[in-house]
């Protein structure tokens, strides 16, 4: 499809503005059709917060006291906003037990030369923390993150991306070089879409929908990681982990009906819940596990949308940090390491000692919203077998 893009755009209007940094700084070429069906999906979205804004307000008296009387569909009032942070159904601690942690194994890698991946988006309601339910739009049907794909370098990735929601969708993945406006193409609703790439660069990577507005597609659940191994094995590693670092903006506690995305409070970076691997504390219930002296390697990616996470094992230092996903260089004996939103980092550590380390973001807001897990070393008393 030929994209001229600056000439086609509508008048200034502040969204006309907001669509044509965006495709600018994408580098992406967009015609007058899509910024139409954009601008007329980002209408229907403010149509439909303002509709959930007005009935959420006769609940919220305080919040409104406290803003001056202001109505909460005001737009001219960004503060205060609504939190949902730490609401759980009841029975919060049998929910989390029942709920089946999200397997974070690296799963192995595909043979031959040709790693065939199948992703099916869906809509569906998932839960993100106990009893609290979230209306994505989910990669492979299974919530968010979506599957984790695995590669070697050398290998080509053939991705076939089938739509099965009811908005155009697509993929892109950092993993690759490949002209975006063709391969990170919107696939319309029941339609698929195959390309292929090299895995030529080494590294853990997000994958995510590209689709504008791509904040409320990536806060809808449609990021993942791929992992490309290097053609020249790294040092062995006992237990190896894939862990995604995301936040979620709600528009409502989730609990007696599932909530749906709060534009506002994403654009605000006011979150809910954070997690990894997309449920708020899983691994505390669920502690992924080593035994002493082994070697875990945790390939982190931190999808945001928006947020990074500071990674940190608790009780230990990192062997080896891979840091921002550079497989050619590690650092070590280091803390705590940044991995940027939409980027990716590896760590080994080695615990010699039985005990139940936590690992964390480090900015310590988004331990409190449920970014942390444990890795449990060696058999400890009071805690589940896994
Ligand atoms: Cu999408």
């Amino acid at each position: 499809m030929a994209s001229k893009p600056n000439h086609s755009y509508p008048e200034e209007s502040p969204s006309g503005v907001f669509y044509k940094i965006a495709a600018i700084l994408l580098g992406l070429g967009v015609s007058a059709l899509v910024v139409f069906a954009l601008i007329v999906s980002q209408a229907a979205d403010d149509a439909r917060d303002e509709a959930q804004a007005a009935k959420a307000a006769p609940a919220l008296p305080a919040a409104q006291a406290a803003a001056g009387g202001h109505s909460a569909a005001d737009h001219n009032v960004a503060l205060p906003i609504q939190s949902f942070a730490g609401q759980t159904g009841a029975n919060a601690e049998e929910l989390a037990m029942k709920h089946q942690a999200t397997d974070a194994t690296l799963p192995p890698i595909p043979a031959g030369d040709l790693v065939k991946v199948h992703m099916t988006l869906k809509d569906m309601v998932v839960e993100i923390a106990p009893g609290v339910k979230y209306n994505t739009w989910a990669f492979d049907g299974h919530g968010a993150p979506g599957p984790v794909v695995h590669a070697r370098e050398g290998q080509t990735v053939e991705m076939t991306l089938t739509n099965g929601g009811a908005i155009p969708h697509s993929i892109d993945f950092h993993a690759a070089r490949i002209a975006p406006n063709v391969a990170f193409k919107d696939v319309a609703p029941g339609e698929s879409f195959t390309f292929r790439f090299k895995a030529s660069d080494p590294g853990v990577y997000m994958y995510h929908c590209g689709t504008k507005p791509v904040l409320a597609h990536i806060a809808n659940g449609m990021y993942g990681a791929i992992v490309i191994s290097p053609a020249k094995p790294l040092p062995k590693a006992d237990k190896q982990y894939v862990l995604v670092a995301s936040e979620w903006y709600m528009n409502g506690d989730g609990i007696a009906e599932p909530a749906s995305l709060d534009m506002a409070k994403a654009r605000a970076t006011a979150p809910d819940w954070t997690t990894f691997n997309g449920y708020a504390n899983q691994y505390v219930t669920h502690p992924l596990t080593a035994k002493p002296g082994e070697t875990v390697r945790f390939w982190v990616v931190a999808a945001g949308p928006t947020l990074d996470t500071n990674f940190h094992v608790v009780g230990t230092i990192f062997d080896r940090a891979w840091v921002n996903g550079d497989m050619t260089q590690f650092q070590q004996g280091v803390q705590t390491v940044g991995v940027p939103a939409g980027g990716g980092a590896v760590f080994d550590v080695k615990i010699d000692e039985p005990g139940l380390y936590p690992f964390v973001s480090h900015a310590f807001a988004h331990v409190d919203l449920g970014q942390v897990g444990l890795l449990k070393v060696g058999e400890v008393k009071g805690t589940m077998g896994h």
